[in-house]
């Protein structure tokens, strides 16, 4: 995959609540094409695997168990710099800590729900959207 792709998710609280349309258009209107996009709900296994990086940290548990509660949208996102610009545009991990504007700011509820995943590298973006989907899938 190129250096300006990154890969999100919008977790099972954007679809609970209805947010999945308007954090669309704020992703479009932020200049991000979408080159892949699907709902699908990952399994328990899945989850455990998309964040091993995490298994040994005390939340582990709560965030499987919230990332496979429901369908989640996951996508592909082109943009120069887009691993850089879409963490900016979704803000800090703690929607407290969040820049007024974000995504995180404007729709997630806490530390543990916080509304969407962005890739923190171009080796990750490359590794989770590979997770999700597979090349003829991305257009
Ligand atoms: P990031 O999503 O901003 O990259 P990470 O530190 O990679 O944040 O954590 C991955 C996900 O784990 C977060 O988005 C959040 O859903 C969850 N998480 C992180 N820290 C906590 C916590 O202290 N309590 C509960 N959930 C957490
Ligand atoms: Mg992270």
């Amino acid at each position: 995959m190129a250096t300006n792709r990154t890969f999100t998710m919008l977790k099972p609280d954007s679809v609970e609540k209805g947010n999945v349309g308007a954090i669309l258009e704020k992703i479009s209107a932020s200049g991000f094409r979408i080159v892949a996009m699907k709902m699908t709900q990952m399994t328990k296994t899945d989850a455990e695997e998309f964040y091993a990086v995490h298994n040994e940290r005390p939340f582990f548990g709560e965030l499987v168990q919230y990332m496979t509660r429901g369908p989640i949208v996951a996508a592909i996102l082109e943009k120069d710099n887009a691993v850089e610009d879409f963490r900016t545009l979704i803000g800090a991990t703690n929607p407290a800590d969040a820049a007024e504007g974000t995504i995180r700011k404007l729709y997630a509820e806490s530390m543990g729900e916080n509304a969407v995943h962005g890739s923190d590298s171009d080796e990750n973006a490359e590794i989770e959207g590979a997770f999700h989907f597979s090349g003829r899938e991305m257009f």
